[in-house]
């Protein structure tokens, strides 16, 4: 330990603590973490459940896993060298190009060596009297810390549906979010699977070209647009990378923390036709841009029926099977569910191999040894594959036992849904933060560059307490409540409230409704810039 990391080490704690900083996750958010805390000087010990980096791309590899936004924006921006250096093959990578952009990372800033993985965090418990943090893990460890980082993922705690027999089934069955390092194949096997989400949407065509028959198993059909993935057009990274600082600067001055022309044009200020013109255009492009065609797409029910109306005869036109595509038509608000992007999805349902399951009123009756029961009818199947997603953005942190003051269980005071200031901290749980959390941006935004922003913030203020001998900080009830409602309120002026989604916590049996993300990225942003030049306005410290 250096001397300066000793004195930070010693500041403001009772006794020295094993660590500055425990770090909960070697997705991008912890090896981020861990690389701001090293050039700042901090000791860290990073925990990983996984047997190496890379989180949500380390566990997502199903078949035609791929992330939806572009490569040149989902990556790194706090090293120039490293964000020229590397180069994307695709416009839209897979997730094994995207895991290996993130063991790169691991290579090229050393981290492994302050990362343990094949380590569960179990239990974070405050020790009130010495303002620390003791760590315990699944085999056997126990460290302190001044402070503590959840890194664990918006995305990473899969939601199994308690469907009953499914102990009994005599195939494989996988989970999409847990899924084997080795291929799985499914040629010449009857194949089932549970889910059109976006996974689901991914994994549905490419299943389709090797089983020799897949069942879908549809509770609620979803909007699709055509990614149009391409090789990454060269002059464009060209381009980019001539000025890439500037670039990043003005994404993350936009909404979403993306690249997005937003527009101004409201839909009914245009004529039918025009409206028309911009959705095939849109369609065309491919890629997450129909809610931008127009600016009240996401507020205005009107508007947002003109885009559903238009998915909706695509569906149509694509679909040959005309019960089939009546099945396959959503109707709930366009992109209330996450949008999805696909490659083939609804052309996969014109196959002889594929047959789609309406399982919307009565869910799937129950597993058999032999496969699944649905509407009365038995499904033989070899492999059942759940695309069935996850307890989002508090599922990773209420399943550790993390304690705070008078041994509060976070999962308790979150009972009635989570609470924090800024999705960064939540009152009763000094040093301890959590990156891109309920309350934040977080799965609203772009999540590499909102995984930047809250780390950079959490590295600024870590420095501000070690130079003013502060030992802890400490949201405030004062600032919690009022900014529970804000996050709650800017939703509500959407229409993201207005079908059942994962945002608020929907697709979870008995979890509290409460819209999780903040909808606003650039405000928010700002927010955190003058609470951090308040003094942590907002933030009690000590
Ligand atoms: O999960 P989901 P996901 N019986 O929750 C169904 C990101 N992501 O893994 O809508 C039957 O969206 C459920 O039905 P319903 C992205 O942010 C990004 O697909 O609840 N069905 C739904 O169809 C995304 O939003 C990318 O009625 C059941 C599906 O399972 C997030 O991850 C790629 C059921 C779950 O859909 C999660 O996506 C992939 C049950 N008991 C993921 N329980 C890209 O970047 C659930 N379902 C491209």
């Amino acid at each position: 330990m250096t001397e300066l990391q000793s004195q930070k080490n010693q500041v403001g704690a009772h006794r020295a603590t094993d660590f500055d900083v425990i770090v909960v996750g070697a997705g991008f958010a912890g090896m981020y973490m861990l690389h701001k805390l090293r050039t700042l000087g901090f000791t860290a010990r990073v925990y990983e459940a996984g047997n190496d980096v890379g989180g949500t791309w380390y566990w997502n590899r199903y078949p035609g896993a791929r992330c939806d936004v572009p490569s040149l924006q989902y990556s790194y921006q706090f090293s120039e060298e490293l964000q020229q250096e590397w180069q994307w093959p695709e416009k839209y990578s897979t997730q094994p190009e995207i895991l290996r952009y993130a063991n790169h990372v691991a290579e090229r800033f050393d981290l492994r060596k302050d990362i343990q993985f094949n380590t569960r965090v179990a239990s974070v418990i405050l020790n009130e009297s010495t303002n620390t943090w003791t760590v315990k893990t699944d085999r056997g460890d126990q460290v302190t810390a001044r402070f503590c980082v959840m890194a664990a993922g918006c995305l990473s705690s899969k939601n199994i549906p308690k469907i009953p027999g499914l102990a009994d089934f005599q195939g494989e069955w996988y989970h999409t979010g847990n899924w084997p390092h080795e291929k799985v194949d499914f040629t010449g096997k009857r194949v089932g699977i549970v889910g059109t989400g976006s996974t689901g949407i991914q994994a549905i065509p490419m299943i389709a070209q090797e089983a020799k028959h897949l069942y879908v198993f549809q509770r609620t059909p979803q909007y699709s647009v055509p990614a149009r993935n391409t090789p990454l057009d060269k002059e464009e990274e060209v381009r980019i990378k001539a000025d890439y600082k500037g670039y990043r600067t003005r994404n993350n001055s936009q909404p979403f923390a993306q690249d997005l022309s937003i527009p101004t044009t409201q839909t009914f200020e245009v004529s039918e036709e025009e409206r028309r013109r911009r959705y095939d255009e849109c369609w065309e492009k491919g890629g997450l841009g129909m809610m931008l065609a127009f600016a009240d797409s996401g507020t205005n029910r009107e508007a947002n029926e003109t885009i559903s109306s238009f998915v909706k005869e695509k569906i149509q036109q694509i679909v040959k099977n005309p019960d089939v595509a009546k099945l396959l038509l959503p109707d709930h608000i366009y992109a209330c569910k996450r949008p999805c992007l696909d490659t083939n999805y609804f052309e996969t349902y014109n196959r002889p191999n594929v047959t789609l399951v309406d399982i919307s009123r009565a869910g799937i009756e129950r597993v058999t040894t032999r496969g699944v029961r649905a509407k009365g009818k038995e499904y033989d199947l070899d492999c059942l594959v759940f695309a069935t997603g996850f307890d989002a953005m508090t599922g990773s942190l209420n399943n550790i036992d993390i304690c705070g003051r008078a041994k509060q269980p976070l999962k308790e005071k979150w009972a009635d849904g989570p609470r924090s200031y800024l999705g960064l901290s939540s009152a009763g749980f000094p040093n301890l933060f959590t990156i891109t959390g309920p309350g934040s941006p977080s799965v609203l935004a772009n999540m590499i560059p909102a995984i930047e922003q809250h780390v950079n913030w959490i590295g600024d203020c870590l420095q501000y307490l070690c130079e003013r001998g502060l030992r802890t900080i400490e949201a405030t009830v004062a600032a919690e409540d009022p900014w529970r409602i804000q996050v709650q309120t800017a939703a509500d002026a959407t229409l993201w409230t207005a079908c059942d989604n994962w945002y608020q916590g929907a697709n979870i049996p008995g979890k509290p409704r409460a819209f999780m993300p903040y909808v606003d990225w650039v405000g928010y942003v700002a927010i955190c810039e003058e609470v951090a030049k308040n003094s942590y306005q907002g933030f009690a410290l000590q």
